[in-house]
């Protein structure tokens, strides 16, 4: 063993199972499913998002699921620690850890973020650990016939709550036809949406993605959906594009009809700036994303509410370590989301079910997705009255379709994308339009 391996695996933990439940297979597929052209800061979502779906194979037969980013630069790296964890027990996460860890001790860390640009600070050890450590909780669970909320330290709660996600968005993708939820430019289309959402989920709690428009017209849909759903807790999250003064003076304008800002601006110092002019609390899930933010971001008094996100937190497992750091430092803790699929979603509800400490309603894009578009076999999750019941089944409680996923690798194949990327589209549509930060 070299030195660079022995300081990641101990010659104990180095001791492969002999027990029959050890990792035999492991198969990386990037799949695509259609999205619409939701607006965002750094441009909008293309026609088609991409995930890669992880599925760990044991000697004794079971298969566990995790579910993480599609880029080209990620997949290569969870295919290179899938070889890694051939022969490994599936209950010793640790060292699933340390070997995902040493499969990247030559990585240059470049790309691969899955965020479009967004989200570039992310642990790169954690962002691929995660579908491991999902895939091998799902795979204890079944042998255990325990739910991953009950491996998590147990239920404590029987249904997950979610907001519902709002998006600036066109009415369809250039040269496609248009989608059931319409354009939604100006406040009255945000509204619109709004009400399309909350009938059809019953969301009790909404959010805007803004950074699109300049701050006053959303501050004005904030406004017009305060107006027009005044029991609903909002948020507005413009993704760090607004400078000190311009998050302060919305800060101090939609201090009545917001729960939370997030990320008005994009470092911890500037955040911190700005909450320490405003009494609203500040969300984040772009200056604090890795372990190492916190001990700055605490000092700084620069957020209230870490929106954790297991795909970049390193999975489940210490996405539970989050929340316990959140906890006892005083820290309020909700959940971020990308465009997901049900893999991903079914995680993050075990994981939400088994931390005390969600104190707000969870980010999902679920509602964006075509119900047919997915690789569980449908009807465990479902969003109902703005939440979801905990499957109480074995593992995640989630089962692969396969047919599925071969036809949507192959939406995959055909799609021709091999990385997300916002800004790119959203120049061969508009070639005016220009990455800024801060742009207002
Ligand atoms: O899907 O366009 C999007 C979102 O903007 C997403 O990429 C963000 O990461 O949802 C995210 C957020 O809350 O910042
Ligand atoms: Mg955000």
């Amino acid at each position: 063993m070299s030195d660079a391996m022995t300081q990641y695996v101990t010659p104990q933990e180095q001791q492969i199972v002999s027990a029959n439940h050890a990792v035999t297979k492991i198969d990386v597929t990037p799949v695509a499913f259609a999205d619409p052209p939701l607006l965002n800061s750094v441009g909008v979502h293309e026609p088609f998002a991409l995930r890669a779906i992880v599925v760990v194979h044991t000697a004794s037969g079971y298969y566990g699921l995790g579910e993480t980013y599609g880029d080209e630069a990620h997949v290569a790296r969870l295919r290179r620690a899938a070889e890694e964890l051939i022969g490994v027990d599936p209950f010793n996460l640790n060292l699933v850890s340390r070997l995902v860890s040493r499969s990247l001790l030559e990585d240059d860390g470049q790309g691969g973020h899955g965020t479009g640009g967004m989200v570039t600070t992310t642990s790169l050890d954690d962002r691929v650990l995660s579908a491991f450590n999902v895939a091998c909780l799902d795979i204890q669970g079944k042998i255990l016939g325990l739910p991953v909320s009950t491996l998590l330290g147990g239920a404590v709660r029987a249904q997950v709550d979610f907001s519902g996600y709002l998006f600036y968005k066109w009415a369809s993708h250039p040269g496609h036809g248009e989608d059931k939820w319409g354009v939604a430019l100006d406040p009255s289309g945000i509204v619109e949406q709004a009400r399309k959402m909350v009938d059809e989920y019953g969301f009790k709690a909404l959010k805007l993605k803004g950074g699109v428009f300049p701050p006053e017209q959303e501050a004005a849909a904030i406004e017009a959906l305060h107006q027009e759903f005044p029991d609903i807790p909002l948020r507005l999250d413009p993704n760090g594009v607004w400078s000190i003064p311009t998050a302060i003076q919305i800060g101090h304008r939609l201090e009545s009809s917001l729960e939370y800002l997030e990320d008005p601006c994009l470092s911890i110092a500037d955040n911190a700036a700005v909450r320490s002019e405003i009494s609203l609390p500040l969300a984040t899930n772009m200056c604090v994303v890795s372990f190492d933010d916190l001990p700055p971001a605490l000092d700084a008094k620069a957020v209230d509410i870490v929106l954790s996100d297991h795909h970049f937190w390193g999975g489940l497992s210490r996405s539970s370590l989050l929340a316990g750091i959140a906890k006892t430092f005083g820290l309020s803790l909700s959940m971020h989301s990308n465009s997901h699929l049900g893999i991903s979603f079914a995680a993050m509800i075990h994981l939400a079910s088994a931390t005390e400490n969600i104190d707000y309603a969870c980010d999902t894009h679920w509602p964006w997705k075509l119900v047919e578009d997915d690789v569980i076999v449908p009807g465990v999750l479902e969003i109902r009255d703005g939440s979801v019941k905990v499957p109480t089944a074995p593992g995640l409680g989630v089962e692969l379709d396969t047919q599925a996923l071969e036809r949507m690798h192959q939406q995959y194949l055909d799609c021709g994308l091999q990385q997300r990327n916002d800004t790119g589209y959203m120049q061969s549509i508009d070639p005016t339009f220009e990455l800024k930060t801060p742009r207002w």
